[in-house]
């Protein structure tokens, strides 16, 4: 590092505000600071500036209806489609030409779809879907890797108003199974595999094996054909090669379909306390007009512009932010099939400069990975294309977050940490970039018409510097409607802990943790429930525990999150093996690992499983989850006293640390 550098990084390290660079507030879409009171006197009907953004085939009536809450429901009596949104829109405006959607395959090949283009893929493949026989409110199961005929799928959906449910494909044949089951679902679009890291994985034999699950007839699999020759495989009576179906229906008008604003646009899975994963309901209206409004004021999104979204489609990330945000405004999004680091480490950072790209939307996870290769992956690319840098997903430490400062952003690009989730269906945290201080670490304060607090466990705001919990004390238009056939679950899992009912006060509570300061500046702490964050992604430890559990031979399981430099958390197993296996923990650990692997998938994979003829626990018989999750975490070992077997932990100690 020569003199210059160091005394940057030193400059840097120690710094703890930053303001945004003049040369991005004088071109940012949200620059008046007064926005905040502004939407605070008019709140809810600041809503409909979220609402303007869209093409309403329908004008609604009332902004937010709160008769029945908490099941609220946003710009009623509107009716609209997305996929219209998404598009028509912009082809009837002139803009056709424009790319709305730019794709990297991980081997290297391109492909680039206009405005014009995408609408056709989509009218085709919309007729295709209706050909097969699916209608309005049909859910349509897609489990794709990210390859160009997912987003096509969705808005494809979107148009039939046939509500998609994507299953992210890294996940196993068991949780596809659970979902398809969970949302009674009779239609699926899948892949017949797809490369990673130069080498074709199949996704066939996967899905196949989740379809022998299923409880309920399937009427119809459409298999998009990735791999070619590379994987040999054949199709079901009621399996379709996508391309051979689709050319059956080259050159289809398909109108939109009008859908009511609170009709469901999608279903989205995600883990919680319990095994069960819950289908989260996002509705077409609040949804998109919340998606759109947050990707214009925080992401900063134009038409014009080049934005990319790193994350996978088959999480919420890639559905708010890489398919309905800028697709409703009309702007470039790219897609990227692949891993970071194939074929060099400095994919990301091509891609970058070979699409000018002005906008980049990643994980901390990533950035923690880019600063473990080191500066000279991205030092050999031209980077000055980009204007704004986001991050999403994960607490984001502060010195990850001035690395992507000063490495990608070369100091001259704001960063926005966005903190939102699954259910609140787009951002909810974060400083608008145009106009707010940043400090890293800190999310920054709620969004302009979104009630945040940190509050103490009886609801009271806690004093700045104080731990908490966050609440949202008011609804906004991207909220989750309910869990999809479970509203008692719904109230259960988000509105019990902090509302009054008997009042009809009703609090949101995201089961995070934070911290306020004196600026009203939030920084999250991570999750309070029985849920871990690997690499930004949300698994239920629950559901890891019940597949460990499942192994003949293992007693009982508890499943925690440690600390993991690049992962953020990283899958800790502590199993107890029953009588008579004692000797069998090699046996017993590959089993167990085969086990999490086939009901979650990969992502899940544990980082260490720890045999031990006993589990830490309270007096009441509770395990001590938040010691376990210490010793996985090499952190220093607090008062055991309260324990009832406190012998065991250095055991388990020793275990963790010798290895
Ligand atoms: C969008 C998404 C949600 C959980 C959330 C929180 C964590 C997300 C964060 C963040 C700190 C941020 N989280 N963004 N923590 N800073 N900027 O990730 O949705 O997969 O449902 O996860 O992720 O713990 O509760 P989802």
């Amino acid at each position: 590092m020569s003199q210059e550098d160091a005394n940057l990084e030193a400059r840097l390290e120690e710094q703890e505000a930053f303001e945004p660079p003049e040369s991005f507030v004088e071109q940012a879409n949200v620059t008046d600071p007064g926005i905040y009171e502004e939407f605070e006197e008019n709140w809810p009907a600041c809503w409909e500036r979220a609402a303007d953004l869209l093409s309403w085939d329908e004008e609604y009536d009332t902004v937010l209806e709160d008769g029945d809450a908490p099941f609220y429901e946003w710009f009623t009596g509107g009716e609209l489609n997305a996929s219209y949104n998404c598009l028509d829109r912009h082809v009837e405006e002139g803009r056709g030409d424009s790319v709305a959607l730019e794709w990297e395959g991980e081997l290297g090949e391109t492909r680039t779809y206009t405005y014009d283009e995408l609408l056709d893929e989509v009218e085709d493949f919309a007729a295709t879907l209706r050909d097969l026989g699916v209608e309005e409110d049909d859910v349509v199961t897609l489990y794709m890797p990210m390859v160009p005929e997912l987003p096509i799928a969705m808005l494809a959906c979107a148009r039939i108003g046939a509500p998609h449910s994507v299953v992210f494909a890294g996940f196993s044949a068991d949780a596809l199974a659970t979902r398809m089951n969970s949302a009674d679902s009779e239609y699926l679009v899948t892949c017949d595999g797809y490369y990673r890291r130069g080498d074709a994985l199949d996704h066939i034999s996967k899905t196949n094996e989740g379809l022998e699950g299923v409880e309920h007839e399937v009427s119809d699999v459409v298999v998009v054909d990735r791999l070619g020759d590379d994987l040999d495989h054949e199709l079901a009576d009621n399996q379709h090669d996508y391309d051979e179906l689709v050319a059956d229906h080259e050159g289809s008008t398909v109108e939109p379909v009008s859908r009511d604003a609170e009709d469901m646009l999608f279903l989205m899975y995600t883990s919680g306390t319990t095994g069960q994963p819950k289908g989260v309901k996002h509705t077409t209206g609040g949804y998109l007009a919340y998606t759109a409004w947050t990707s214009r004021a925080v992401l900063d999104i134009e038409a014009d512009d080049t934005y990319w979204c790193s994350a996978d489609i088959g999480w919420i990330t890639g559905h708010s932010y890489i398919v309905y945000g800028p697709l409703a405004l009309g702007t470039t999004s790219v897609m990227y099939e692949g891993t970071p680091d194939y074929p060099d480490k400095d994919r990301l950072w091509e891609i970058v400069e070979k699409n000018e790209v002005d906008i980049f939307y990643t994980a901390p996870t990533a950035i923690r990975a880019f600063m473990k290769w080191g500066s000279e992956y991205t030092e050999n690319h031209d980077l000055s294309s980009l204007r704004l840098l986001g991050t999403v997903g994960e607490p984001i430490n502060p010195r990850a977050w001035k690395w992507y400062y000063k490495h990608i952003g070369d100091e001259e690009c704001p960063i926005v940490d966005t903190w939102w989730q699954t259910e609140t269906g787009g951002m909810m945290i974060t400083t608008l970039p145009g106009i707010n201080t940043m400090k890293p670490g800190s999310a920054g304060p709620p969004l302009p018409g979104v009630d945040a607090r940190v509050v103490d466990a009886q609801g009271e705001e806690v004093d700045a510097g104080k731990a908490g919990y966050v609440t949202v004390n008011n609804p906004w238009p991207g909220m989750l409607r309910t869990l999809y056939n479970n509203d008692e679950r719904f109230i259960s899992e988000y509105w019990q802990e902090y509302s009054d009912e008997d009042a009809d006060e009703w609090v949101y509570f995201p089961e995070d943790g934070a911290k306020i300061d004196e600026d009203g500046y939030i920084t999250i702490l991570g999750r309070v429930d029985d849920v871990i964050n690997v690499s930004g992604h949300r698994l239920g430890t629950m559901e890891i525990e019940s597949a460990v559990v499942g192994v003949e031979g293992i007693a009982e399981a508890a499943v925690v999150g440690g600390d993991h430099e690049v992962k953020g958390e990283a899958v800790y197993v502590y199993a107890i093996p029953e009588d008579g296996y004692e000797d069998r923990e090699d046996e017993l650990e590959e089993e167990a690992m085969e086990a999490v692997l086939d009901s979650i998938g990969p992502i899940a994979k544990p980082e260490e499983i720890i045999f031990t003829p006993e589990l830490p626990k309270t007096r009441s018989g509770k395990i001590m989850r938040r010691l376990l999750e210490d010793i996985a975490s090499g952190n220093e070992l607090g008062n055991t006293s309260t324990l009832r077997n406190p012998e065991v932990v250095d055991d388990i100690a020793d275990q963790v640390t010798s290895d």
